[in-house]
């Protein structure tokens, strides 16, 4: 008997080995929702109550698993509210798919009810992005938006008027999913050879790693440990190699340490592995270092900085071929190494004071402090943007064995909470804590119920500073007066309760610790820890041109704090000791 378009579409998600759809139904995508309806015993529909929260944790999926994240709405308003985690995955570079409805053929391009035209509203954020006109080819127009969103590592939109999912397609449908797969291009030998010469004829070299060596972290880390090399991570790749490992630098830029400000300014050879790090000014300054990069787009090569040696490929395979091309290893000289571990040493001592702030309300250095030093080897942090993010970057230390997702590129706010619902869903043994700003929270807090809704277990932190920390800096920095930053307070522990979870209050470091405490217990439901928080400046590892005259103007605490920070040697003096 054949089968309607809308049941061989769902076939194709499962023959991909898709496990959520994540959205909420009506009118325009209802008989897609009705064949998920049927095969429910073999793909979740996950409702969520804003279709915001669909796509970013269909976002966050696809940075957790490496796998092809699927989002549903209807068209017009629903389509809309979709469009902001759509563009999280395009610019963090992950496999979404977006299912959106449309009105029936009859009715289209008659300006109907709720009939936008998503086609064009979503060509910018798309790598694929088709109208579906007919039944027939449905499913195989699915098959290619699934691999095209996997090779471009991008969305995939379809837009299917209601009418046409529900018709019988002519003939039975064979999914792609069994034979798919991504290569990644071969380099020749005398490039990998030019390389080996980079790094052996450099004196100071660093390594700056991205998301594209995600899955490569023991190896890059193996590497850079034989090679007496440094790194340094950029925020999104943290804990990849693990924040541990004795020669991490910590992060690079305005959330970075000093200890990486520096050694980007001293290096030598700048080897960018997996990274498209979009700030220059916290990059060496051009012609004081050459520069080794590898990464599988080419147009990222030279993008940033400029490359002596580009390579595109895989980054196991050539560090491999690195290690075959040597039997010694390339760089033995160990003194770069050592000047910049003695600057981290210092750093961390400096570091270590605010970690133990005894304050009330609470130090935020202090309460992530608490959360780096209970939470389970196998966390999953899921981390909001806002002043969260500073303290994450600084005061969380990921291993290799946790997960950390943000939203990178896009910067929105509101995407822990989805982050930690997608986690929770993928990970289900797995601890997850997502920790958002009050004003963030604020942005998805509905979607708390969803969490309660599906029995997720996870702790979510809201730093309650009533006011909009991050942009309170932000404009201090750019030498304005603060406007508009403060925000209502509210009971969020008390919502918690009401929407059917645990809520607790935290305002001292011990009622922190002890909420904390409780909320790895508890099991079935999510638990919110109100954390009334100081509004600490998140503290510069370097503040650069522009911002430092901003804060001249302010004259702020920040200022104050920066200021400190030449009490920490130069790594230039430090240096003198190791040549
Ligand atoms: C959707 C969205 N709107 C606005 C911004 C700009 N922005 C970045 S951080 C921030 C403040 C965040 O406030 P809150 O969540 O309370 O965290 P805090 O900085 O106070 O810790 C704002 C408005 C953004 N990144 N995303
Ligand atoms: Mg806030």
């Amino acid at each position: 008997m054949a089968q309607k378009a809308s049941e061989q579409l769902v076939d194709v998600l499962i023959d991909w080995h898709i496990k959520h759809v994540y959205g909420l139904p009506g009118d325009s995508i209802d008989t897609t929702v009705d064949a998920l309806r049927k095969k429910q015993d073999q793909i979740d529909f996950v409702q969520v109550r804003h279709e915001e929260v669909a796509s970013l944790a269909a976002a966050a999926e696809a940075k957790l698993t490496g796998k092809l994240g699927v989002c549903l709405s209807i068209g017009g308003p629903g389509a809309i509210h979709m469009l902001n985690g759509l563009y999280d995955a395009k610019m963090d570079h992950v496999p979404v798919l977006a299912l959106l409805g449309q009105v029936d053929t009859q009715f289209l391009n008659e300006a109907y009810f709720q009939e936008v035209n998503t086609p064009e509203l979503f060509s910018d954020v798309a790598v694929y992005n088709k109208l579906i006109t007919a039944s027939d080819n449905l499913a195989e127009i699915v098959d290619e938006a699934i691999r095209t969103a996997y090779e471009k590592h991008g969305v995939a939109v379809l837009t299917l008027p209601d009418n046409l999912p529900e018709q019988k397609a002519a003939s039975s449908y064979t999914s792609s999913a069994n034979t798919f797969q991504l290569t990644a291009p071969q380099v020749d030998d005398e490039r990998i050879k030019a390389a080996a010469k980079l790094i052996r004829e450099s004196k100071k070299p660093l390594a700056l790693v991205g998301l594209g060596a995600k899955n490569a972290g023991s190896q890059v880390g193996n590497f850079l440990k034989r090679n007496q090399i440094p790194f340094i991570s950029t925020l999104p790749a943290k804990g990849i190699i693990g924040d541990s490992h004795p020669n991490s630098l910590g992060n690079v830029g305005k959330l970075g340490t000093k200890p990486a400000y520096e050694a980007m300014q001293n290096t030598d050879l700048l080897i960018m592995l997996g990274t498209n790090y979009p700030y220059k000014a916290y990059l060496p300054k051009p012609g004081t270092a050459k520069s080794l990069q590898v990464n599988l787009d080419p147009a990222a090569i030279g993008k940033r900085y400029p490359a002596d040696v580009g390579l595109v490929a895989d980054i196991k395979d050539v560090l491999h071929r690195l290690d075959l091309a040597e039997t010694t290893v390339l760089h033995p000289d160990d003194s770069f190494l050592k000047a910049c571990q003695e600057n981290v040493a210092n750093w961390n001592r400096w570091m270590a004071g605010k970690r133990e702030l005894d304050t009330t309300p609470l130090a935020p250095e202090a309460l992530f402090n608490e959360i780096n030093e209970t939470a389970p080897l196998n966390t999953i942090y899921s981390i909001d943007v806002g002043t969260a993010t500073s303290w994450s970057a600084r005061f969380l230390n990921v291993s290799p064995s946790q997960k950390f997702i943000l939203s990178a590129y896009l910067g929105t706010m509101g995407c822990a909470l989805p982050g930690a619902i997608a986690a929770k869903l993928n990970y289900p043994d797995r601890p997850v804590i997502s920790v958002n700003g009050d004003g963030a929270f604020a942005m998805v807090m509905q979607d708390f119920i969803t969490a309660v809704k599906y029995k997720l277990p996870l702790i979510n932190i809201v730093l309650n500073n009533s006011k909009l920390a991050f942009i309170e800096y932000e404009q201090q920095a750019a030498g304005q007066l603060n406007y508009q930053i403060d925000l209502q307070d509210m009971d969020y522990a008390k919502f918690a309760d009401a929407a059917g979870g645990v809520g607790i209050t935290a305002k001292t470091p011990e009622e922190f610790n002890q909420a904390l405490n409780r909320a790895y217990r508890v099991q079935n439901m999510p638990v919110l820890i109100n954390a009334y928080v100081r509004d600490d400046a998140p503290l510069p590892g370097k503040i650069v041109g522009e911002e430092a005259k901003g804060y001249m103007k302010f004259g702020s605490q920040y200022l104050k704090e920066e200021k400190k920070i030449p009490e920490l040697p130069p790594l230039k003096d430090i240096m003198r000791q190791f040549f």
